[in-house]
């Protein structure tokens, strides 16, 4: 396929509420948006960097300087043999694995609607709908987190994450361990401790967590084999996995029993797909991770969470858990734990032009 034009823009996008996890808050977004344009298709990416580097060092500014400057202008106007090829010819950037799924998810979604096909079925998926569970943020109180999981639970989500750092963690989860004493539910401590917190992480080990996600940080493969090796409960690993070699690594210290796997921090599909097998042959059960995405970004999700070893509830929501109004149509809603996968072609559901343009506050051609 011919990369006849590339559009970039940052949008803004107000959350429905704030968002907060043990690295920091946020109110709003600032989304990437690619469009890949093929023939008068339109093969649409999203980026997931945050606004801070506290989850990852890549922000909405590195990954804007690296696709303007770098990247985007290498790509227009060249022949593309697949989409998982995309970034072949890009040598010279270290990283920046966000900036780059972007491109190579929209490129996926262009070459599934160039070829007639849903973007799952494209990457191999094997379901029509996924599990999908909720990430609670840190909550002023603990009355509020159990309030919030309740209404959660209402909405029929599979399974609650709970999201904890030092002092808000054993007290808290036991609380709501009472409260709901069967409801599959995980923790996620996003880098917040280290193995001199032992006596605490060794009390989460008693409450019945499906997982503990990310306890320490991100370069410490082998202090969470250590952890691993004294826990119960299965380690996942998020911050940690960016790479099919960081996989192996994991896998082969003991480092982790669970893998979450967020395709913008690996890279794009190709790499999430690689992940994802490796994790099968190893008996490791994958579960599709979230970025607080909009709706263009959550199709990609679900269609990935199609794929044989997705088998855990994903990072999924409905659109309106973090949207008053999502960029697409129709937006994602959650039915008895399940979301289903769109029956458009590509990421199978419409982006809104005209909102998408007002909510614009920066757009370079290419
Ligand atoms: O650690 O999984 C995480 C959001 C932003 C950054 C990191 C994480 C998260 C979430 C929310 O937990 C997942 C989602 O619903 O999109
Ligand atoms: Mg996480």
């Amino acid at each position: 396929m011919k990369i006849d034009r590339i559009e970039l823009r940052e949008i803004r996008m107000e959350l429905v509420e704030p968002f907060e996890i043990s690295s920091g808050v946020r109110q709003a977004r600032r989304v990437l948006l690619i469009n890949l344009i093929s023939d008068g298709i339109i093969g649409w990416g999203e980026c997931v960097a945050g606004e801070d580097p506290g989850y990852s060092y890549e922000t909405t500014q590195t990954a804007w300087h690296v696709l303007t400057d770098l990247i985007l202008k290498r790509i227009v106007g060249t022949e593309v043999a697949t989409a998982s090829c995309i970034l072949d010819s890009i040598n010279g950037i270290r990283g920046h694995r966000m900036a780059k799924a972007a491109v190579e998810m929209a490129a996926y979604d262009l070459e599934a609607k160039l070829k007639g096909n849903r973007l799952a079925d494209h990457i191999g998926g094997v379901r029509d709908t996924v599990k999908v569970g909720v990430s609670v943020g840190l909550q002023p109180t603990d009355e509020e987190l159990y309030q919030k999981v309740e209404e959660f639970i209402r909405q029929e989500y599979s399974r609650i994450k709970i999201k904890i750092k030092p002092g808000r963690d054993v007290e808290m989860l036991t609380g709501l361990r009472k409260r709901f004493p069967d409801f599959p539910m995980m923790a996620d401590a996003n880098s917040a401790y280290t193995l001199e917190d032992w006596p605490r992480l060794k009390d989460l080990d008693d409450l019945g967590l499906m997982m503990i996600e990310q306890p320490l940080d991100c370069d410490d493969y082998l202090d969470h084999s250590r952890l691993q090796e004294k826990l119960q409960t299965p380690i996942c690993l998020d911050e940690s996995i960016r790479s099919v070699g960081d996989a192996e690594l994991a896998i082969e210290l003991g480092a982790c029993r669970i893998i979450n796997i967020k395709p913008g921090r690996v890279g794009g599909f190709e790499s999430s797909k690689a992940i994802h097998d490796i994790c099968l042959a190893n008996g490791l059960p994958v579960w599709c991770g979230g970025m607080l995405e909009s709706g263009v970004g959550r199709a990609h999700n679900v269609a990935l969470a199609t794929l044989p070893g997705f088998i855990l509830p994903g990072d999924i929501s409905a659109s309106r858990r973090y949207w008053h109004t999502d960029i697409v149509n129709p937006e994602f809603i959650v039915v008895e734990g399940e979301i289903h996968v769109p029956s458009g072609l590509g990421i199978g559901v419409e982006v809104k032009g005209d909102m998408v343009d007002e909510l614009t506050v920066r757009k370079e051609v290419f």
